[in-house]
């Protein structure tokens, strides 16, 4: 049957969760702890319905299951994280036999089902006890962590061919370091740009450690959640905003990684206002000769911004809001249930930008999603029917098409997430599966976009 949007042969069509959001098992199978752990136990009140990180979606006791949905709703590809501190408790030193058993068993498991494993190396999970060593501010940290990732590689590298070093890596940056919503909740834009740093360094560690193996088919890339950064208007003072924060919140990660460098604009401005990291003059090199094979991009809303009306106060705190502000587009449509735009083209200009200024690189979608709160409210016969899911992920898949008609180089589609899980302070407060998860029960439920997606990844389109 023809379709009026037919993807490429071999499209990848499956779903992205991360470790701490769905193991659960937190003090089992001999896992360290996370700063997650953590925070929950200093400030419970931090989290949605004060429910924090302990049992989540229980994974690690029912991925079988969990795998079988998968393939029953037509995935062929699937990315989940490796826990660091589940891998390696404390983050250095010998790795836990129960944690490989339980990584082999999954890797194991998707792959007789056909699915392929992609497996991402850190989702904001650092080791408490590395935390409590200065976390990625400390350099030594970033030794380690290239340690732990040449440990995944040797164990799973036989089997896993698809590997990304960060998901999102300039959230525990914003979270943590600026805006307070991670731990440590430190605001502090210098040390900020050093976290920032440093996670492109021990990034670029783990690349070339990638790279000294020979991992038959490998691919090695990084997770980037991309914001298209649009101005108000045509007006210079808008345009400039726009193009700073995108310095800021794209550009700092997306031109380090894929072009091997930093933006000279930013490590200009940082310099002008005396922001700039301390680096070693050999980390430049190794930076500009680990560039990445596979882009995953995250895609939620975009980011709309406007010249400052007020000039900053420079007694005040360094902030990038120093250089824009937010702007409520008038009209801009919106996803009412979680307060997040919707905009569907974001993703086609995301993909041609990738197209035009880093090489084409290759690249999918990584997650995006539509969280909805209360989501209970659309049951009917025992089913959630989410058909407002059905149109988010139509009218974006529409936009990706349109990208890869134009010559984008785009190889899949990942949603946000397989099933309803634990998300960071949010908690269970946006759900965003394909599967609704019972939080008391654990009982798992295909919602109605488990059977449309199930139909597209098995015509490859719709
Ligand atoms: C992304 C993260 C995910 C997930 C998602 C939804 O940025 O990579 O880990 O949490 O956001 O977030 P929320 O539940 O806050 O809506």
């Amino acid at each position: 049957m023809a379709h009026a949007y037919s993807f490429p042969k071999d499209f990848w069509w499956g779903s992205a969760v991360s470790a701490t959001q769905i193991e659960g098992a937190a003090n089992e199978g001999g896992k360290g702890k996370n700063i997650w752990d953590h925070w929950y136990e200093l400030e419970p009140n931090r989290f949605f319905e004060e429910v924090g990180p302990s049992a989540t979606s229980d994974f690690y006791h029912r991925y079988q299951d969990d795998i079988a949905l998968m393939k029953a709703i037509g995935h062929n590809s699937f990315r989940f994280s490796i826990s660091w501190s589940r891998l390696i408790p404390g983050g250095e030193g010998e790795v836990n036999k129960e944690a490989v058993a339980f990584y082999n068993n999954v890797i194991d498991e998707l792959i007789a089902n056909g699915i392929e494993p992609f497996v991402n190396l850190f989702h904001f999970d650092m080791p408490f006890e590395l935390q409590e060593k200065g976390g990625w501010e400390n350099r030594e940290v970033v030794e380690l962590y290239a340690q732990y990732a040449a440990a995944c590689y040797d164990l799973f590298g036989d089997r896993v061919k698809k590997w990304f070093t960060f998901n999102e890596p300039i959230v525990p940056v914003e979270g943590g370091y600026l805006y307070d919503f991670h731990y440590p909740n430190i605001v502090d834009a210098r040390r900020a740009f050093q976290v920032a740093y440093h996670t492109v360094l021990a990034h670029a560690l783990a690349v070339a450690a990638f790279r000294t193996r020979s991992i038959e088919d490998g691919k090695i890339g990084i997770i980037l959640n991309l914001t298209p950064s649009y101005p108000r208007s045509d007006h210079l003072g808008d345009q400039k905003a726009a193009a700073i924060a995108d310095l800021f919140f794209n550009r700092s990660f997306l031109d380090a990684v894929v072009l091997g460098s930093f933006p000279k604009e930013l490590v200009a401005l940082l310099d002008e206002y005396g922001q700039l990291p301390t680096y070693e003059k050999e980390d430049v090199a190794l930076i500009n000769a680990q560039r990445i094979d596979l882009l995953g991009v995250n895609y939620y809303q975009p980011r709309r911004v406007k010249a400052k009306e007020h000039l900053p106060n420079p007694a005040s705190p360094f902030m990038p809001e120093w250089f824009f502000d937010h702007y409520d587009m008038p009209g801009r449509k919106m996803n009412h249930y979680r307060g997040w735009e919707i905009y569907e083209k974001g993703i086609y200009d995301i993909m041609v930008n990738l197209k035009d200024n880093y090489g084409n690189i290759e690249s999918f979608v990584s997650e995006n999603g539509m969280g909805v709160q209360n989501e209970e409210r659309f049951m009917e016969n025992g089913q959630i029917q989410d058909k407002y899911r059905i149109e988010f992920i139509k009218g974006h898949l529409k936009w990706l098409h349109q990208a890869i008609q134009e010559g984008c180089n785009v190889r899949g589609y990942h949603l946000w997430t397989f099933m309803d899980n634990w998300s960071w302070t949010n908690a269970y407060k946006n759900r965003y599966g394909f599967i609704s998860v019972d939080v008391q029960t654990q009982k798992r439920t295909p919602k109605k976009s488990a059977e449309w997606i199930k139909a597209v990844s098995q015509q490859n389109g719709f």
